[in-house]
């Protein structure tokens, strides 16, 4: 029976179209999901969208719009998004749907029955567009002296009748449980800025609000709606079968990583063990935080700031296969990164258009041109031998011990490495020059080159999987003898638009 593997992306606020940076979480999460699979794991992978909240309330009112309008609209849009980048979730899950309301208020009613929920009143900073309570000495000051929150958005003094949630009761539990088990946080940076904002001291966590209606109601409460990031993480469960358990619970939870990004880790790696632990549900083994993507010169991209690359525009400019490979490669994973379409067109026609795409492109065109389609065994000259080992080693080997630290980039760096010796070999070997001198030659050294291509393809499937997968197909297409197809270009070159485009 193959091992279980359940993967998260965190679920956006569909308060606004998707950016580029909600592109590339899903994007490293379906890598991810789909090299899990290669490798024979049975995958659960969720995605979603976080519908409930002030930030969305306050979002629909300033459009003129029901916050469920929105809600619905701005989701499917998210889903659409997911579909259009190839991304094979198994749920698409929204905090509307009618289990998650369940399982939102069937973790409440747990964590009150440990007794670590409290009716109180809170009185502290709020910033909406974080969704977050902050503490005095978090906050910094902004350029005309006002409050800010640590990601540098505005807060403000609530005063409301709440329910609080005993965090501090949870202490010493998390970082116990931070300290057994290493992986749990990652990358090791985020780790440490976790335990030292624990080890700072945990204070009572607000977990309901009255101000406002758009949440789940809090169970025999009339009047409070739950906290949005205790109704927003519970999606976790509620997608394996929480409350009620059944196949998929048993299988699937605890959830093998939460991938996040690294402005989220507080609430993931702090609030959601600690949710849990009250709960007496088991923690998901690890939570790892991907960087930031940057738009050019290093600037943060945010909707506020009108920056945002829209991903769609730039999949339907360039293609998907070269979006998804781009995002992985260029940036190292686990860090802040810039993207800038040029980098995107320059690194593309480098790397797939001349290089493995060309690769293929020459190889099937030789065969077909000259062996009538049909494809040769491959050599056994020691240079033969040295290329097929050297493919093998960095498919079957590298890149798999890469990706399997969320190393995309040495991943592919160690199968481009593998690109270029085939491409190094082409030249070398000159099989043009043999269809002249020695034609059995030739044929080895085709033969030889096609069978890189099956490695080759299959590794970077999960990257780029409609050029990998086209060349697979015309591969197939020769199997038993019969002769391969004029091959068509798996990775075309990229153009940069015009400026009056
Ligand atoms: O935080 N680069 O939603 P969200 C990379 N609803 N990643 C980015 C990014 C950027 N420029 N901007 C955002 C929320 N992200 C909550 C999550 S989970 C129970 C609730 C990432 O729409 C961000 O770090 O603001 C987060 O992981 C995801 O996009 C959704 O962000």
């Amino acid at each position: 029976m193959s091992k279980p593997y359940y993967l998260s992306t965190a679920i956006s606020y569909p308060n606004g179209a998707p950016h580029i940076g909600h592109a590339y979480e899903a994007i490293a999460a379906d890598v991810m999901a789909r090299f899990r699979r290669s490798q024979g794991r049975d995958v659960y992978f969720q995605t979603g969208t976080d519908v409930h909240g002030l930030k969305m309330a306050q979002a629909a009112r300033d459009q003129g719009m029901e916050p469920a309008e929105l809600g619905d609209k701005m989701s499917n849009m998210f889903n659409a998004m997911c579909d259009d980048l190839g991304i094979t979730y198994d749920r698409f899950i929204r905090t509307t749907d009618s289990d998650h309301h369940r399982a939102a208020q069937a973790i409440w009613r747990q964590m009150a029955e440990k007794g670590d929920l409290y009716l109180g009143r809170y009185e502290g900073w709020y910033s909406v567009r974080d969704e977050a309570f902050y503490d005095e000495k978090e906050l910094k000051e902004g350029e005309n002296g006002e409050k800010l929150s640590p990601e540098g958005t505005p807060v403000e003094w609530q005063v409301e009748e709440t329910w609080f949630f005993k965090l501090s009761a949870y202490q010493q539990p998390l970082l116990d449980h931070i300290a057994a088990n290493p992986d749990f946080i990652a990358p090791k940076s985020r780790k440490n800025e976790v335990v030292s904002f624990i080890e700072g001291g945990l204070k009572d966590l607000s977990v309901s609000r009255t101000s406002f209606d758009w949440g789940v109601p809090v169970p025999d409460s009339p009047g409070h709606v739950m906290y949005v990031w205790l109704d927003a993480l519970t999606n976790y469960i509620t997608g394996v079968g929480y409350p009620d358990g059944g196949e998929n619970w048993e299988k699937y939870w605890p959830a093998d990583c939460h991938l996040i990004g690294k402005d989220i880790v507080r609430f993931h790696a702090v609030y959601w063990p600690a949710f849990l632990m009250s709960a007496g549900i088991e923690l998901p083994k690890q939570v790892y935080a991907h960087g930031f993507l940057l738009g050019e010169g290093g600037v943060k991209m945010s909707k506020s700031l009108g920056n945002v690359v829209d991903p769609m525009e730039i999949a339907g400019r360039h293609g998907v296969d070269a979006l998804r490979y781009f995002l992985l490669r260029e940036v190292t994973f686990g860090q802040d990164g810039s993207v800038t379409e040029d980098a995107l067109v320059t690194r593309v026609n480098a790397e797939l258009a001349n290089s493995f795409g060309n690769l293929a492109q020459r190889t099937l065109s030789m065969i077909h041109k000259n062996l009538d389609g049909v494809l040769p065994a491959a050599g056994d000259a020691d240079a033969d031998k040295a290329l097929l080992e050297t493919v093998r080693a960095a498919c079957e080997d590298k890149l798999p011990a890469e990706f399997d630290r969320w190393a995309f980039e040495k991943g592919t760096e160690a199968w481009l490495q593998a690109v270029y010796a085939c491409n190094a070999y082409v030249d070398e070997m000159a099989p043009w020059a043999l269809k002249k001198t020695d034609p059995d030659r030739m044929a080895e050294v085709l033969g030889t080159l096609a069978a890189t291509l099956t490695p080759l393809a299959n590794a970077i499937l999960p990257v780029a999987p409609k050029g990998a997968q086209s060349i697979l197909d015309q591969l197939s297409a020769g199997e038993g003898g019969s002769p391969i197809d004029k091959p068509v270009p798996a990775f075309p070159r990229l153009e940069m638009p015009t400026e009056d485009a």
